[in-house]
């Protein structure tokens, strides 16, 4: 299936002859000097809950798009840019870096972001732009769930509230965040050592390449939000809050911090 394929398929086709995410990914055809079909770095992962699972806060048809046609371009432009330097490529997969784990995928893309530099400079900006989308929306997902919400427990919950006052207060935090963004992007709480920031970035500019790690962030693209709530950013921050998956917020901070 290629893109354009794809694309009307979301715009016509039934639920019944959906493909499955996996699928897609692997008709990510691409063509590139020395690389075979199948052997992209990069794949889409499967959501981790269906299509309709964070209704009505983000809506079926809108997550469906995002993920599907959004997200996915973003893994095939990667895959593609980074195709074009074969030796770059082969760098990676020479070493046994990328032939092995998720975990070790992840890792690629990490040190990507955190060291632009270490990317040949006739194809950095391509990959930057595209592992940073990869990256970004790969969080996304996780950090949303079908009866999410609530507040955080445990020492997220103390670090939040020695940091902002409380949870309102942090949440009216990263909402003036969100609103004032100009632009594409995102919002986002950060880490940098053990300080939590709320912070925003254009475009799919990543924090790691600011020297932060992730803990939470929204996407501010308007095809994150609009065709559910038009110009209404605030409706869909407040009820993004609603599918927040603060178990995997805890678990990143607990990762950095321990
Ligand atoms: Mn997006």
């Amino acid at each position: 299936m290629t893109r354009r394929e794809a694309l009307k398929f979301l715009i016509f086709g039934t639920a019944a002859a959906l493909p499955l995410p996996e699928a897609v990914a692997q008709t990510t055809h691409w063509e590139t000097r020395g690389l075979a079909n199948g052997t992209h770095p990069f794949a889409l992962e499967p959501l981790p809950y269906g299509f309709d699972a964070l209704s009505p806060n983000i809506d079926e048809r809108m997550l469906k798009t995002h993920y599907l046609a959004v997200h996915w371009g973003y893994v095939t432009e990667l895959n593609k840019s980074i195709g074009l330097d074969l030796e770059f490529y082969v760098s990676w997969a020479g070493t046994g870096r990328i032939s092995g784990t998720t975990n070790t995928k992840e890792h690629w893309l990490e040190t990507m972001l955190k060291d632009p530099y270490s990317i040949p400079a006739r194809i950095r900006n391509a990959v930057v732009r595209n592992a940073g989308g990869h990256y970004n929306h790969s969080l996304f997902w996780q950090m949303m769930k079908k009866d999410g919400g609530g507040e955080p427990t445990g020492g997220l919950a103390t670090v939040i509230a020695q940091r902002f006052g409380d949870f309102a207060r942090f949440k009216d935090e990263l909402l003036n965040a969100a609103l004032r963004q100009f632009g594409s992007g995102w919002a986002w709480l950060t880490l940098q050592g053990k300080s939590l920031n709320i912070e925003t970035t254009s475009n799919e500019d990543s924090p790691l390449s600011l020297g932060r790690e992730v803990l939470l962030g929204i996407d501010l693209w308007e095809h994150a939000y609009y065709s559910q709530y038009q110009d209404r950013r605030a409706d869909y921050v407040n009820a993004w809050f609603n599918v927040i998956n603060w178990d995997f917020v805890a678990k990143r901070y607990a990762k950095f911090t321990s």
